[in-house]
């Protein structure tokens, strides 16, 4: 007789950074419908389509399903099938080969953006295994954000929306697409509905941007200026929180001084928004108390993110939002393993001055290897050659800045091991392929390590086809292979019970309550000040002579260089309906976004001869590709906006899959580099177009 309808509540991932609470429908192991959870913590009840649609990630007939090991030339698309044995003795095997010729550190663990507690297990193998270079895109994604606000002020101030504010501030964050780190745009809506104010700093005119108050439309790349033009407003109109600052920050003398340049005149001429809008929304950001500002991902993709993140953060003090409801906390874990405990970071001491990055002199606490420099150690041996790769959860091929020097490093590498969901253009350059079992089919813990003070279940609703693993389980086997089996379990979902011992639950009790939440702790700093080496907020910073960073943040330069030949701007926004590289092969997502498109204002295509559906080239000084015109006035005449993440799985897999057609980072550039973190420019391009 056939089974019941039966619901099992789990938390969307893997599609975004995910988060909404899930009632997944599921009948004779099929998974049939997904609904939202109205008692879930952060979307009582809200989906968006892609969350809807997920289980249609995992019948795909292409997906991978058994392990492969390479047969003809690499990247030519021939393979093997072999067993899980023959392939985690061979990827042990070269491993161990290139430690022992090189070294540990000639081994690069490669991961993209976090998606599960996976990304963790990744960086104690690589920990146990010895080696300190953990290649993420932390360069681009949070890391600077987060690194420069504990230097700032001690913590990563994220944007309190779950207490009433008067204000919310989204400067390059486009959340009601992106629901970035689980700031479910449905929140963002809710202090709408209550009576929030919006102000909305982007080049485009986002859903958001439709809805706000005041909507500053900044010539891309500008976010320093015109943070140090708000600052400017905010001191010299007196409408900073004196209390607070005179208690609370350190340099505030120096920061008044140091901004009486920046007067919206001035700044306007370099972002282009109007000087009086300028004084408007910073005078509504100041008296607005509480008021949360919402940045996203669009302010550390250029080369001074360092400056443009600062000066938000001491916007964020000086108008005494930090810590308070409302505004920007700190938000404290619940009872659960430190990071440092469950990566055993212990091992590895040295990981500072040995890892690819010390020889760059990044900024202190950045524990990944920015992409930019892991190539270099590639394909220069700088500081010293890397040979061998271990990668999962990334796309790097598509990924990374300046996909050309990708694929060369690839090419280089003595080996390479990619686990995956799917046949993508990475895995294609691969030595060995490894089948991973994905959300709905493992127990997992979400949104650990992440900042936002929560974690969620997201226990198995089905069981993985044919020989998928859990990445955990990979790297639990493939850990016993290559370091001491002693750090290893014999079932790799003890690792989901390690990290729920302090909070006393175990995985099951974890899976029924749904999520765990630290507590609310705010305005700690009035018993116990910031956690910087001055105790104080530090707008002016104090370690900037030994660390050698900037003490204030400045207006230097335009990420690139203006340029009469490439007279448009370029820039990016993440798809609704795909994550980065990913699930172009989901065929209810392609139908949504069948090609990639790029966003042109209907003066500028009239102006190319350029017609709403035509093939357009876009070029900057570093590449050109392809992508569909999209007419809209949305964008500034002269900034177009085109898709990242594009390469079309229906291709050619001895061609990469048309690695090179349409992928938005044939366009970009690893040749200057933000010297904090490794940046490169990925939006702010000075680019031209025509029809093709
Ligand atoms: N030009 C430009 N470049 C960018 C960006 C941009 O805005 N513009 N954004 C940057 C940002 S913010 C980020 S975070 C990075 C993201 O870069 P990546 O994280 O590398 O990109 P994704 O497409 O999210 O993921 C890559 C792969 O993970 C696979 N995958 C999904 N789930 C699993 C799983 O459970 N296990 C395994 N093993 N694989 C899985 C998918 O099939 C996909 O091929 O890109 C950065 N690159
Ligand atoms: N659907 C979907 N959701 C995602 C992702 C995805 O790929 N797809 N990726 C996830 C990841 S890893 C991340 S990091 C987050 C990112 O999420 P967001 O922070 O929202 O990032 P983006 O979409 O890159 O850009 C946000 C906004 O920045 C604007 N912008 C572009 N250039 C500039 C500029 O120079 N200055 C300013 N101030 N704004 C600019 C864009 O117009 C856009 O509206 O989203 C996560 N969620
Ligand atoms: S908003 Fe994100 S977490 Fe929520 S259903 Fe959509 S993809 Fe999933
Ligand atoms: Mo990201």
């Amino acid at each position: 007789m056939a089974e019941e309808i039966r619901w099992v509540k789990t938390h969307c991932a893997r599609m975004d950074h995910g988060g909404c609470a899930l009632m997944v429908g599921v009948k004779d192991g099929k998974i049939l419908q997904i609904k939202g959870d109205p008692q879930g913590y952060l979307n009582k009840g809200y989906t968006c389509y892609k969350g809807r649609v997920s289980a249609d990630r995992l019948t795909h007939p292409d997906r991978l399903r058994y392990p492969l090991k390479r047969a003809g030339k690499r990247g030519e698309g021939k393979w093997q099938r072999i067993s899980w044995e023959e392939a985690l003795d061979e990827t042990a095997k070269n491993l161990l080969r290139i430690k022992e010729k090189y070294g540990a550190r000639a081994v690069g663990f490669g991961v993209g953006m976090p998606k599960g507690l996976e990304h963790f297990v990744l960086i104690r193998l690589a920990n146990i295994f010895g080696s300190p270079n953990v290649i993420a895109s932390q360069d681009v994604c949070h890391a600077p954000r987060e690194i420069t606000g504990i230097h700032t002020c001690g913590f990563y101030p994220v944007a309190d929306l779950h207490n009433p504010t008067k204000c919310i501030l989204a400067w390059g964050s486009n959340v009601l697409s992106t629901n970035e780190e689980g700031q479910i745009g449905s929140l963002t809506l809710e202090q709408l509905k209550n009576g929030a104010r919006l102000i909305v700093v982007d080049p485009r005119k986002t859903d958001l941007a439709e809805r706000a108050d005041l909507w500053l439309q900044l010539r891309p790349g500008t976010t320093q200026a015109l943070a140090l033009g708000f600052l400017n407003v905010i001191i010299e109109e007196s409408l900073y929180d004196k209390k607070f600052v005179g208690k609370h920050t350190y340099g505030f003398e120096d920061l008044a001084r140091h901004v009486k340049q920046y007067t919206p005149e001035a700044v306007s001429e370099i972002t282009w928004v109007p000087s009086e809008l300028i004084r408007k929304a910073a005078r509504m950001y100041a008296t607005a108390k509480p008021a949360a500002l919402q940045w996203g991902n669009a302010i550390e993709h250029n080369i001074n993110a360092f400056d443009g993140i600062r000066s938000l953060v001491c916007l964020m003090a000086i108008c005494g939002n930090l810590e308070v409801p409302g505004g920007n906390i700190n938000a404290h874990d619940p009872k659960i393993m430190g990071l440092a405990e469950f990566v055993r970071a212990d091992l590895i001491p040295d990981k500072r001055k040995e890892m690819i990055s010390a020889y760059h002199g990044t900024i202190p606490r950045l524990m990944t290897v920015a992409p930019a420099y892991f190539r270099k150690a590639v394909l220069e041996e700088v500081p010293y050659p890397v040979r061998g790769y271990y990668g999962m959860c990334t796309n790097p091929l598509v990924a990374w800045a300046e996909s050309a020097v990708t694929h060369a490093a690839f090419m280089s590498l003595d080996f390479i091991a990619v686990a995956e969901i799917f046949m993508t253009p990475t895995a294609s350059l691969a030595d060995i392929v490894l089948p991973v079992a994905h959300q709905y089919e493992m127990n997992d813990i979400g949104h650990y390590g992440i900042g936002h003070g929560l974690i969620f279940a997201r226990p198995k609703v089905v069981e993985p086809p044919e020989e998928c693993w859990p990445d955990m389980k990979i790297m639990n086997e493939l850990g016993k292979r290559i370091s001491p089996p002693e750090y290893w379990h014999d079932d790799f979902e003890t690792f989901l019970e390690d990290v729920l011992r302090p909070s006393g639950l175990t995985y099951s009790e974890f899976a029924a309550k749904g999520y765990l939440k630290g507590p609310d702790r705010f305005r700690l700093h009035e018993e116990k000040g910031f956690r910087t080496p001055t105790g104080k907020v530090e707008l002016r910073l104090s370690t900037a002579e030994k660390f050698k960073l900037k003490p204030l943040p400045e207006f230097t330069t335009l990420p690139e260089d203006e340029d009469p030949e490439f007279p448009l701007i370029l820039i990016s926004v993440k798809s609704r309906y795909y994550l980065h590289s990913s699930y172009r092969w989901v065929e209810k997502l392609r139908q949504k976004r069948p090609h990639p498109t790029v966003e042109i204002h209907p003066e500028t295509a009239a102006a190319h001869g350029i017609g709403d559906g035509d093939n357009v080239t876009i070029e900057t000084k570093y590449g050109s590709i392809v992508q569909v015109a999209k007419i809209t006035d949305i964008v500034h005449p002269r900034v177009i906006n085109a898709a990242i993440g594009w390469w079309f799985p229906e291709a050619d897999a001895a061609r990469q899959f048309e690695w090179q057609k349409s992928n938005f980072n044939i366009l970009t550039s690893i040749r200057k580099l933000g010297k904090e973190f490794g940046t490169p420019n990925l939006k702010d391009l000075p680019c031209r177009i025509r029809k093709l």
